[in-house]
């Protein structure tokens, strides 16, 4: 199917679609609005077809246009008053819909599904002696039409911003009137940059787009907390960090896309999403684009979901927080202090046997994956004391922790680990298998230690509540554990750094 057809095919779901049918004789072709073109327009119908324009041309006084408009009820066009000097609009005070017909797709890919559209089907700016709209109270469009009202320097729009975003959820563009939404429903653009007030907290989400570079920029870096989903798009920013002192975003989503120069966001105080529920899209900004790890760690903290991120980890030594971050490398040149490790951690017999592993003590956050494989005198897993949790990025992966073919292994507590491993695949998967010692005596040990790590267990092939036991020959190794043994790390002498 037509993409371009079939959405504006949904702009009209409020409203039947056999209401906004034209019969000729309620066409109006003419668009603008004057004393020239006010005989032709179709006055006696409820529903009229044609854009509606009223602007310094328009040389009819408000009651006089009462007379015209009195019946006018479903509009299939597009409303625009500029310029003009109406005092209001109450002469559309019998229209309940119109439409925002100017479908334009932002872009298109045939794999996105979620194709955005965006109209500039309603527009009410500049006309100076405007001091009443309450009319656009009763106004309903489309969900996706963007109301923009801008610069009409007598209207206070305050009131109407909240009615009507509390009520319906329109995307709402107001700036340059006597008063905006101030900091409610925050639209930021390069043209309303200019009336954004310094807003330490937003509600009702934030809209950003359409923005070139930095410059300006300097208001939005007082926002603390967003309240409501967030939106960046269609801009051309390289980074972010105009919003480094973001600190918490409440509710519903994060999503940035289509920003092609974006190469990361560096928000370095972001710290807290809430509540659970959140969903996080990141796709189409710049192919480099990368997440720092303390962005990947509020993510992880909120349990967002991240199905969708295009995105890598970046490197970075000094977190801003002053956390000493490491890359991995071989135990020999890791140094002894690291809390974050970016890449995947693999413990082998060679780093037990170079006595090393005390150097993982201190790690909390493990920012790629853990296996722990072919040791041979390890019995526990004390030199992971301090590790909380385990997240990444890379959608195709094995499970983040495993622990297989361990010689001596036998209690694999790990104190801190309250987190489930955390990547797009919200598999939560902790894989156990081939050790020669048994980790779990009962199904009840199994549970405990999935409970306690909140994560799902495949012990030995197998879910927790039928665990098998290595060495007996009535289970031999599955099919799934031939695959994974297939996977041998022996032959590196480091733990390789992929990130
Ligand atoms: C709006 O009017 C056009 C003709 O101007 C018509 O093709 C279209 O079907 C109408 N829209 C709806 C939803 O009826
Ligand atoms: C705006 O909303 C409030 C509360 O819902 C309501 O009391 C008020 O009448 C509304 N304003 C207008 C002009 O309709
Ligand atoms: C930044 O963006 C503004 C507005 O789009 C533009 O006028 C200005 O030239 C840009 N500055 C740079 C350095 O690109
Ligand atoms: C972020 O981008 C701006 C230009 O928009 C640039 O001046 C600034 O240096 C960049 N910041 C970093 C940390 O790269
Ligand atoms: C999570 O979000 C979905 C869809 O938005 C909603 O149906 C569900 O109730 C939410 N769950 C919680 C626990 O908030
Ligand atoms: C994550 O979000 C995607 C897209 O909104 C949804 O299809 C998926 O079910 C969600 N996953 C979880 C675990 O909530
Ligand atoms: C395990 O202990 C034995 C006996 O002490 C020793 O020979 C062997 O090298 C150790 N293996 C590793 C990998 O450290
Ligand atoms: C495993 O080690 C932890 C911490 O060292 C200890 O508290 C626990 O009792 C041990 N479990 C078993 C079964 O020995
Ligand atoms: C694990 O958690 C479940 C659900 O909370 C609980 O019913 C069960 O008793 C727990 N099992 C163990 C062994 O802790
Ligand atoms: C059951 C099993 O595969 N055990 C292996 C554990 O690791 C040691 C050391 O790499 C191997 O020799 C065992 O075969």
């Amino acid at each position: 199917m037509n993409p371009i057809s079939y959405s504006c095919l949904l702009l009209t779901y409020i409203i039947p679609s056999v209401i906004l049918q034209c019969e000729p004789a309620c066409e109006f072709k003419h668009i603008f609005v004057s004393s020239d073109t006010i005989e032709v327009y179709p006055s006696s119908c409820e529903t009229v077809c044609g854009d509606l324009v009223f602007d310094a041309n328009t040389d009819l006084s408000e009651s006089e246009l009462t007379e015209y408009f009195r019946n006018l009820k479903f509009l299939n066009g597009s409303l625009r008053v500029e310029m003009t000097n109406f005092k209001s609009l109450d002469f559309l005070s019998s229209l309940e819909y119109f439409q925002c017909p100017d479908c334009k797709f932002r872009k298109y890919k045939s794999s996105d599904r979620h194709f955005n559209l965006f109209s500039v089907g309603m527009l009410i700016t500049r006309n100076s002696k405007l001091t009443n709209l309450d009319v656009v109270e009763n106004w309903k469009t489309d969900t996706r039409c963007v109301w923009h009202i801008q610069e009409n320097v007598k209207l206070n729009a305050e009131k109407l911003c909240r009615n009507i975003s509390s009520s319906r959820g329109y995307e709402l563009d107001f700036y340059g009137n006597l008063k905006d939404c101030g900091c409610h429903l925050v639209h930021i653009d390069s043209f309303s940059i200019p009336y954004y007030p310094k807003c330490t907290s937003v509600t009702g989400g934030l809209r950003f787009t359409n923005i070139n570079n930095n410059t300006k920029m300097g208001a939005v870096n007082f926002l603390k907390t967003v309240d409501g989903p967030m939106e960046i798009y269609d801009t051309l920013m390289t980074n972010l960090s105009c919003f480094r002192n973001l600190e918490t975003i409440h509710g519903g989503f994060l999503k940035i896309h289509d920003n092609p120069n974006l190469n990361y966001l560096n928000w370095g105080g972001f710290t807290k999403i809430v509540p659970d529920n959140f969903t996080v899209q990141i796709s189409n900004n710049h192919p480099e684009f990368c997440l720092f790890a303390r962005e990947l760690q509020t993510f992880a903290e909120a349990n967002a979901n991240i199905s969708e991120v295009d995105a890598k980890i970046c490197h970075e030594i000094l977190r801003r927080d002053m956390e000493i971050t490491c890359d991995t490398n071989t135990f020999d040149l890791l140094p002894g202090n690291c809390i974050h490790i970016l890449g995947d951690v693999i413990v082998h017999s060679e780093a037990e046997n170079t006595n090393m592993l005390w150097k993982l003590e201190t790690v909390t956050n493990i920012f790629g994956s853990l296996t722990i494989q072919k040791t041979e005198n390890i019995t526990n897993l004390k030199f992971l004391k301090s590790l909380e949790r385990i997240a990444r990025l890379k959608k195709d992966h094995p499970p983040l922790l495993r622990i297989l073919f361990n010689k001596s292994l036998k209690n694999i507590s790990l104190p801190n680990m309250k987190n489930p491993p955390y990547s797009p695949k919200h598999d939560r998967l902790i894989e156990i298998s081939g050790n020669s010692l048994e980790i779990f005596k009962t199904p009840d040990d199994c549970v405990s230690f999935q409970n306690f790590t909140k994560s799902v267990v495949l012990y030995n092939g197998r879910n927790c509540n039928r665990p098998r036991f290595p060495g007996n020959s009535e289970n031999p190794i599955s099919a799934e554990n031939e695959i994974i043994s297939k996977n041998d790390f022996t032959s590196f002498t480091a733990i390789p750094s992929i990130v």
